[in-house]
């Protein structure tokens, strides 16, 4: 059975209710673990007020801010998670970030800057956050992160995020070797496209999700909660044998050549 009692969860990554880390926090949380969520600190508080009340009913044990780029968070995020519960079992990473500018037009004219923050934000912060949380997963864990198909074939306008998706799928093998000898687990799901605030913000996802409808072997997108249970799933003992995979969760899409 598929049971995550006595577990405690950081879940980063979620902005809103269509958030797919807000359909792994619930699956998480149904399946009895305790929670930790984090929200991407900004001027105004929108994104803490709007997080905030989207996970009360879940009951999460801490809220912190988690900015990848600042270290002072992130330590902050993992001196707290220490205080409160002294070990961490699961780790969900579900952030990543390239410039509108870059995420359109040719792939060539991606600025040496948007080029690092792209691979800073969307890659470099699973090592960061693993290595945070490393000390904390002495008797062992599971972390898991979210990949697209972008990062291991060319999906137009993916551009300088597909190069950052290719880089933490990496990021997962190296990691999981690293980590094997303590019984961590690192794993991702390579995600079909979803709708969600980061996806809406990109030209032609309509069309993007049209086009999976109609050549994915399921004829369908997949769901919040779809991803949300693989993750639980990858999370629990059930997927005990299972490191430094990348699973995709794409209604089968990626076995398609036309
Ligand atoms: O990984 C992603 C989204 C990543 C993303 C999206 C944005 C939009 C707004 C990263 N950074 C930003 N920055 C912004 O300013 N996906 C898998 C969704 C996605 O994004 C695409 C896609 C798909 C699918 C971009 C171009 C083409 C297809």
């Amino acid at each position: 059975m598929l049971d995550l009692n006595g577990k405690n969860a950081l879940v980063t990554g979620i902005a809103n209710d269509r958030s797919i880390a807000w359909g792994i926090a619930q699956q998480l949380h149904q399946a009895g673990a305790q929670l930790g969520i984090t929200y991407l600190p900004d001027e105004k508080g929108r994104f803490e007020k709007k997080v905030r009340n989207l996970v009360e009913p879940l009951n999460p044990s801490l809220i912190m801010p988690c900015n990848v780029q600042d270290d002072g968070l992130v330590e902050s995020l993992f001196a707290a998670v220490r205080q409160k519960w002294g070990k961490l079992d699961i780790l969900i990473h579900s952030l990543a970030f390239a410039g509108k500018e870059e995420l359109s037009g040719d792939f060539s004219a991606v600025s040496r800057e948007g080029f690092t923050r792209a691979l800073d934000i969307s890659a470099y912060s699973l090592v960061q956050l693993s290595a945070a949380a490393k000390p904390l997963m002495a008797e062992g864990g599971s972390i898991v992160t979210l990949s697209y198909l972008g990062g291991v074939r060319v999906v137009p306008n993916y551009n300088v995020m597909g190069i950052a998706k290719a880089a933490l799928e990496m990021n997962v093998r190296y990691l999981a070797a690293e980590m094997g000898p303590q019984g961590v687990r690192v794993n991702g799901i390579s995600s079909g496209p979803i709708r969600t605030l980061a996806s809406s913000a990109v030209g032609g996802i309509t069309d993007m999700i049209r086009h999976v409808e109609e050549v994915a072997p399921l004829r369908r997108t997949v769901t919040q909660t779809e991803v949300g249970n693989t993750a639980a799933f990858l999370c629990s003992d059930l997927s005990s044998g299972i490191t430094g995979q990348i699973l995709y969760v794409d209604s089968g899409y990626c076995i398609m050549g036309m």
